[in-house]
């Protein structure tokens, strides 16, 4: 164990009145130590200039506690023990948010905006709402609240600034570093910056003033970047439904981390980022694409190639432009080099990673749907035959993909074609001679040609956890 590390965590031990005997006691700062390093980062080279924060190992564990709903006391207490002592998937959390290096935050919980300077590319009332909007984001879910102010010194200042601006950190005109933010503390401290050289709007093209302005406030309240990829503080900008906007669980875990939970009776919670060894882990769609699995999991999806054990998560919009989230069907035609994807009662047709012109198209002419068809649960493909099975509720049609329309005598019961199945399926594909039917949280590994499942899985058993 590193020494200064060994010293700081018995410092964070010794803090606490727990354990008594000290034999206990080096086993738990064992324990702390060897999970904070493998789930936390505790020792990672990306993390070593935090480490000249005392209580590093304080912040490391408030951190864990945070994720794991505990109280936040950045000690070993008995809880966060029990908790580390549960067996756990080897994978770190990564939905992980952090705080900025030194714990700034404000320290009340009023606190005011004034917008001094306004940008020629929106109107003040679309500047002033989305600002707005901004904060109440992250009012929504502490106990913070923000009041604009028109004169004076507010705690947060925010300008439209182009090029240099006076504070060391200047602009480079359009693209890459879109705005910044001081972390909490007076005179500049807690004020943000935009470019104005970028172009801002209130829709979905870039950059949305909304979303940049509430990634900005989160670090104006002290928030560093998070590791989550679906976070609002993930350092990259991306586009997310703002109408409403759903403030993400590692957003809400990180504020609730510096500024404790909001006054409000309901506890609000927010969409979480699939985490590949979650047990509960269910899934929308999956299909292969070109020798992959791909995953389709609301805005998300994972990626995994047989030969690699390291799964990859995206979101789906930035494989497929233009694919909306919540797919609820996919499958290959391998044959072809054809992936087709359903949502509601339209399907895209995908070639690798280009979606093709003129889609979505309704299900109804292409594939012969009956209009009371509103929706596919799950499709595959089997090149043998070449026949594509559609699941819909508790009944599946089978699809000629050589003649282009569907088999007579369609519908048939699931419980009838495939043994053992019979309820509505999430998810389904064909890999090798196996069909995988996903329901929740298990998957049935089903034999094509015996016609009998072969063995129960969880879902997430192609994560290698
Ligand atoms: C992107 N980053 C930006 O301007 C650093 N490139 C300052 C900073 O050096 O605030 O990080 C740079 C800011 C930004 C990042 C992410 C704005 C979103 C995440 C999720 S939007 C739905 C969203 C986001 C918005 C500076
Ligand atoms: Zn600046
Ligand atoms: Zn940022």
């Amino acid at each position: 164990m590193t020494s200064i590390l060994g010293l700081l965590l018995f410092q964070a031990m010794a803090s606490y009145a727990f354990p008594s005997n000290l034999e206990t006691k080096e086993k738990n700062q064992q324990l702390v130590q060897n999970y904070l390093e493998k789930f936390y980062k505790l020792n990672s080279f990306e993390e070593l200039p935090k480490r000249k924060s005392a209580n590093f190992i304080g912040e490391k564990i408030k951190e864990m506690q945070a994720f794991f709903h505990l109280k936040v006391t950045g000690k070993p207490d008995a809880k966060t023990l029990k908790v580390m002592k549960q067996a756990r998937c080897g994978v770190p959390d990564v939905a992980r948010f952090a705080v900025t290096t030194g714990n700034p935050k404000w320290d009340k919980t009023e606190i005011t905006y004034r917008i001094q300077k306004y940008t020629t590319h929106l109107s003040k009332a679309d500047v002033d709402m989305s600002i707005k909007k901004a904060f109440q984001v992250w009012s929504n879910v502490s106990p913070l609240t923000f009041t604009r102010v028109w004169e004076g010194e507010a705690d947060i200042m925010i300008s439209f600034f182009s090029g240099d601006h006076n504070d060391n950190s200047p602009f480079y005109g359009p693209d890459g570093v879109l705005a910044h933010a001081f972390p909490p503390g007076k005179l500049i401290g807690g004020d943000i910056h935009f470019d104005e050289d970028e172009t801002w709007t209130v829709n979905h093209l870039n950059y949305n003033l909304f979303l940049v302005a509430a990634h900005e406030i989160g670090h104006a309240l002290g928030l560093a970047h998070s590791q989550d990829i679906g976070a609002l503080m993930y350092p990259v900008y991306s586009y997310m439904d703002i109408n409403p906007f759903k403030l993400p669980q590692d957003d809400i875990n990180g504020i609730q981390a510096i500024y404790g939970p909001s006054n409000s009776p309901t506890h609000p919670t927010g969409p979480e980022t699939p985490r590949q060894c979650d047990p509960m882990l269910k899934f929308d769609a999956i299909f292969t694409l070109r020798g992959e699995i791909i995953f389709f999991k609301d805005r998300f999806l994972m990626r995994k190639h047989p030969s690699n054990p390291e799964v990859d998560i995206h979101f789906i919009s930035t494989l497929w432009a233009g694919l909306p989230s919540g797919i609820e069907a996919a499958y290959e035609n391998s044959d072809r080099d054809e992936v087709f994807v359903f949502k509601g009662n339209r399907y895209w047709l995908l070639k690798g990673f280009d979606v093709m012109p003129g889609y979505p198209k309704e299900i109804y002419k292409t594939f012969g749907f009956p209009k009371t068809v509103k929706r596919i649960d799950a499709a595959f493909y089997d090149e043998i035959t070449g026949k594509t099975y559609f699941f819909v509720g508790q009944k599946y049609w089978r699809y000629n993909e050589n003649k282009q329309s569907m088999d007579t005598d369609f519908p048939k019961q699931i419980a009838l074609g495939f043994p053992g199945i019979g309820k509505k399926v999430d998810a389904v594909f064909k890999y090798q001679d196996s069909v995988y039917f996903f329901q929740g949280t298990r998957q049935y590994e089903f034999d094509f040609d015996k016609k009998r499942v072969l063995t129960l899985l969880r879902s997430n058993s192609w994560f290698n956890c």
